[in-house]
């Protein structure tokens, strides 16, 4: 049984979406068939030594060949709803406006969308999940290079609306923009793998200001004869100060939340004047993009929910002395306890994340009163110890991971709470349905509620326990219809 607090039965509404997320770059593989250019992944992967386990993401999980068994595996699971990304460069192989669209790609997505419907999985689809293609990025630098990097964009964006508009109901323009151009242009753990002071900010500022073109777009042209939506994705965990009682802690930590989450979600959904936070240009100064009059009325409103990507929470002191040059995160540093000692959470696989649900309390009632509006959950989960070792013995084996039960429950109970105080929930979508590629760490993180055995060139999948246990939780928690 999953012993799952009775208080909250029947706490989110019978329209609630719950499923699983993933990205093309993470899990497609067949980076070279059927027409696919290059990514910027690809090239990163094939460069050497940028992955931790010097793998690529040539075949990754065989997604593109594994539609069916994915599909049904996600029906099995019980989920009414799936979020995976588009590889750009398999729609348009070489990314810009006037290149041709490449049909096979096309059909590729349209079945994988026909199938989940045709399965009472609702499709929620991300335009950008960090692979831009390899041709633009030569070209002129990608979103290095705002004016032609945006019309790209929009016409790639114009070409799924068109293509898959019919049948998709909720767009993503951008996952995590903050993550992309923070690993990409200031820290070099992510592709491109640049470390400039200046970049990072510049790239920012192309990826909101085309975020909004594409929404307009989108807003005049589809959604009247579409119906569907459209939003922005946004990374962030919560923050408190390692020494409650220091006030440079306590400015440090409204800091990192600024560098992390304010500095997209202010200019989007901010009261004020749609601009980046105030601590951000004390830092920075002139190297943070400004915006124009037009580019201002486009961003306010321009994402009608909050897309809220969350996996930990972190304890923050200040750094004394100047912020390092391509610093982006605020001039702070993360820390696993707090000056008395008590932990920011149980440990996981991965250094950063630790089981934390009781910031995520604060982080939900954070954004709801900061922007208020619709919250999408768009991803939320954790890898466990011990799963990279494990081997299965028999096709029908079941990974037991409490370790991920007990996240997933914690961080659940946190969504249903916040749900019965009024709160507007509208998703918990978790990641990932599959192990799959962990970008600058390879494929020595497991964050799947499926085992995938990466040895295996048939890339046999596994069921993992809290595969199971989420579908039971969300049979418990979500209202029937009447
Ligand atoms: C997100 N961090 O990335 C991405 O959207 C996914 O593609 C990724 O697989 C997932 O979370 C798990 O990491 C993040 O270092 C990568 O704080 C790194 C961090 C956070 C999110």
């Amino acid at each position: 049984s999953t012993e799952f607090d009775p208080t909250l039965e029947g706490s989110l509404p019978p329209d609630f979406h719950w499923g699983f997320a993933t990205a093309a770059a993470q899990i497609e593989g067949a980076w070279n068939r059927d027409g696919r250019g290059p990514s910027i992944w690809d090239t990163f992967c094939h460069s050497g030594g940028n992955i931790k386990d010097n793998t690529t993401v040539d075949d990754a999980c065989m997604s593109y060949d594994l539609i069916e068994e994915d599909v049904a595996r996600m029906k099995s699971y019980g989920i009414n709803a799936y979020r995976f990304s588009l590889s750009w460069s398999r729609i348009i192989p070489l990314g810009g406006k006037d290149d041709p669209v490449n049909e096979a790609g096309i059909a590729y997505y349209s079945k994988l969308v026909d199938r989940l419907l045709e399965n009472g999985i609702t499709p929620f689809l991300t335009l950008y999940h960090w692979d831009l293609p390899e041709s633009l990025y030569r070209r002129y630098g990608g979103m290095l290079n705002k004016a032609r990097y945006t019309l790209d964009f929009m016409r790639y964006a114009r070409v799924c609306f068109e293509s898959f508009g019919d049948r998709v109901k909720y767009w993503i323009t951008y996952n995590e923009p903050v993550l992309s151009a923070r690993a990409g242009y200031a820290e070099g753990r992510h592709a491109p793998g640049h470390t400039s002071a200046t970049e990072v900010w510049i790239v920012g500022h192309t990826e909101i200001v085309s975020h909004a073109r594409v929404c307009a777009m989108y807003k005049q042209e589809f959604q009247p004869t579409q119906k569907g939506h459209i939003m922005i994705t946004l990374s962030g965990d919560w923050c408190e100060p390692w020494d409650q009682d220091d006030p440079l802690d306590l400015e440090a930590t409204k800091r990192a939340m600024d560098f992390d989450i304010g500095w997209f979600a202010d200019p989007l959904y901010g009261k004020g004047e749609c601009d980046y936070p105030a601590s951000m240009r004390a830092q920075l100064g002139d190297r943070l993009p400004c915006f124009t009059a037009e580019e201002q009325r486009l961003i306010r409103g321009s994402s009608e929910f909050y897309g809220m990507n969350s996996y930990t929470s972190h304890f923050i002191k200040h750094r004394d002395g100047p912020p390092e040059e391509n610093d982006a995160k605020g001039n702070i540093v993360r820390m696993d306890t707090n000056k008395d000692g008590k932990e920011r959470g149980t440990e996981s696989d991965t250094p950063w994340l630790r089981t934390a649900p009781w910031g995520w309390a604060k982080l939900l009632r954070w954004i709801w009163d900061r922007y208020q509006l619709p919250i999408y959950i768009t991803e939320n989960g954790t890898t466990a110890k011990g799963e990279l070792g494990w081997r299965p013995n028999s096709n029908d084996d079941i990974l037991e991971d409490p370790h991920r039960i007990d996240y997933y429950k914690s961080y659940v109970a946190e969504v249903a709470k916040a749900s019965q105080e009024g709160i507007v929930i509208k998703s918990y979508l978790a990641w990932s349905l599959l192990d799959n590629f962990e970008w600058a760490l390879g494929y020595t993180a497991r964050f799947g509620v499926t085992w995938v055995d990466f040895e295996d060139p048939k890339r046999t999948r596994y069921t993992k326990r809290s595969a199971l246990f989420l579908g039971e939780i969300f049979r418990h928690l979500i209202a029937q219809k009447r």
